[in-house]
């Protein structure tokens, strides 16, 4: 008998060992990633070349406090002597993605020793003017854009193997014979992007400040879609969930290049962790796999983006194929629901990254438990237009529990506004997540931005990223002027700054304001600061007028 049960015993350990090793989408994997290198798109390439040779000025008053000033035509430089002319900065007056090429010719006398050449670029001017070391941030020194190349045989044409994105470049000569010159004849860059169709234009008297946040927003959507939805094409180079929602949302109003959108999903999927939970990043190359780095609300957002698509698209062979992915994000929740229909955000804060925006102190639990509520209603629409209602039939119970439980425990009556975790801490955070969850009544919502707007110690928004949720907040709750006036002064300040591309972080107050605790680490073209375009162009009435 003993035996028997130490028998059992041990199968069933064997078995649940098993279990847990098993591949949660081990049937559709294979499938899934096939077809997510079938849609792999083909990059559109350009050929662009610098425009002009500038000069940098130190200004307190511009972004970071540089500012450029154009000197004389980039064609100069192709005529004369390098060694003259060594730490030229050559513009090429927009924001490109892509490879660059460059030429070196002697003036008739062979060169006797090497030259070594050192490109810097840069998305803006501070980039090309401070110097990259020492280097004390939180990533990796090699994001930063210097190359060094040295050139045994001259005449020469060499293609820098490292993909860059940039407005400007700084060649600076490091080494030559001291007794022949040479000339740099030829730079361009063979610029891509997966974008193929350009977006209608505004309505005819649209606000001039809000076309010039449209068209900045288009450039850094095309800069960010290359092969996937990149979240920038300097860094870091990949596809996170939270940016290709963001991005595919500007794309359905836009360049509307759903095959990308499309592509991007069955990747996502085809790469999630072997438990079910779709990654929060994965990268492409050498070939596709994800980053072990679990991230709970960008799972969530995977049903909504799918949503969204099926939604623009119409494409149900395609939501079906991934609906289980769906299925099995509302699951992850579940596990920190108590029976009151409040999450254990804390205990959920400890075993997984919650993000929501890059803010410091920020605390997350109404807006944990806003964007899981915001998730299950998408989902359950998601589940209605695929006639799956039944397979998640306890979404809308569970709903109404959480929506009630949220309302119960957060909302604080006498001061009109959501509080959050043990601190009661006030939020923009907060607010947006408890407004689009409905948690906020529309007239709760409207009088809670109200106030913290008013209330001058609340917690504001930290990225482009959480701003876009506060708008689409404030457009849910009627404050349409509030919503137009934050787009202008938010985006428009990064404009009136002299952005190309808009950033991946930016407070009005700090120019050098980083994640990562080096400026010049943080992207200058960031898919999650696009979304400009997706207000402007879905709401015409409130942003076109
Ligand atoms: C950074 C990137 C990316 C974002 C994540 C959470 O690494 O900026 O865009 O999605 O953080």
């Amino acid at each position: 008998m003993k035996k028997l049960l130490l028998f059992i015993a041990i199968f069933f350990y064997h078995l649940m060992g098993f279990a847990q090793k098993v591949d949660f989408y081990q049937k559709e994997r294979a499938q899934w990633l096939k077809i997510a290198e079938q849609t792999t798109p083909k990059l559109v390439e350009t050929i662009k070349k610098p425009l002009s040779i500038v000069r940098l000025e130190k200004n307190e008053k511009k972004f970071q406090h540089w500012d450029t000033k154009p000197q004389t035509e980039a064609k100069n430089l192709f005529k004369d002597s390098f060694k003259k002319q060594a730490g030229v900065i050559l513009d090429f007056g927009e924001h490109l993605t892509g490879f660059v090429t460059f030429s070196v010719e002697d003036f008739g006398r062979a060169a006797d020793a090497p030259i070594r050449l050192k490109f810097t670029f840069g998305e803006v001017p501070a980039e090309v003017a401070e110097p990259f070391d020492p280097f004390k941030g939180g990533l990796s020194r090699a994001w930063l854009q210097d190359e060094i190349i040295t050139i045994s045989e001259v005449p020469k044409t060499i293609t820098i193997p490292r993909r860059v994105a940039f407005r400007y470049v700084k060649i600076e000569l490091l080494g030559s014979s001291v007794y022949s010159d040479f000339k740099i004849s030829d730079l361009f860059v063979k610029a891509t992007t997966s974008v193929k169709q350009s977006a209608v234009p505004l309505a005819k008297g649209t606000p001039e400040m809000i076309q010039k946040i449209d068209q900045i927003g288009l450039n850094t959507l095309k800069e960010c879609m290359q092969t996937v939805y990149e979240d920038g094409p300097k860094r870091d180079r990949r596809l996170w969930i939270g940016d290709l929602y963001l991005e595919s949302l500007a794309n359905i109003y836009s360049f509307k290049n759903h095959e990308l959108t499309k592509h991007c999903l069955y990747l996502l999927a085809g790469l999630s962790y072997e438990d079910g939970v779709a990654p929060s990043n994965v990268f492409e190359r050498p070939k596709p796999h994800p980053q072990i780095n679990p991230l709970f609300d960008y799972a969530l957002i995977y049903n909504v983006a799918l949503k969204e698509y099926l939604q623009a698209t119409g494409d149900k062979k395609t939501a079906l194929d991934l609906w289980k992915v769906a299925k099995k994000q509302i699951e992850i929740p579940k596990k920190y629901l108590g029976e009151d229909g409040m999450l254990d955000y804390q205990k959920a804060g400890k075993e997984w990254w919650l993000f929501f925006d890059w803010r410091n102190g920020l605390d997350k639990q109404a807006a944990l438990q806003g964007v899981v509520i915001w998730a299950y209603k998408n989902t359950y629409e998601l589940a209605k237009m695929l006639g799956k209602e039944q397979e998640v039939k306890e979404l809308p119970a569970l709903i109404q529990k959480m929506t009630e439980a949220t309302h119960r425990t957060l909302y604080d009556t006498q001061k009109g506004v959501f509080v959050s975790g043990k601190d009661q801490q006030i939020s923009y955070c907060s607010q947006a997540w408890m407004i689009l969850s409905g948690v906020a009544s529309q007239t709760e919502g409207k009088k809670a931005l109200e106030n913290v707007i008013a209330h001058t110690d609340a917690v504001k928004p930290g990225a482009p990223y959480l701003y876009h949720y506060v708008i689409e907040a404030m457009i849910q709750v009627g404050l349409k002027e509030e919503a137009k006036g934050l787009l202008i002064n938010y985006w428009g300040d990064m404009v009136n700054k002299g952005a190309d591309t808009f950033w991946e972080v930016y407070d009005p107050q700090d120019d050098f304001l980083s994640p990562y605790n080096a400026y010049l680490i943080n992207s200058y073209c960031h898919a999650w600061s696009c979304t400009p375009v997706y207000f402007i162009r879905k709401y015409p009435d409130i942003f076109q007028h």
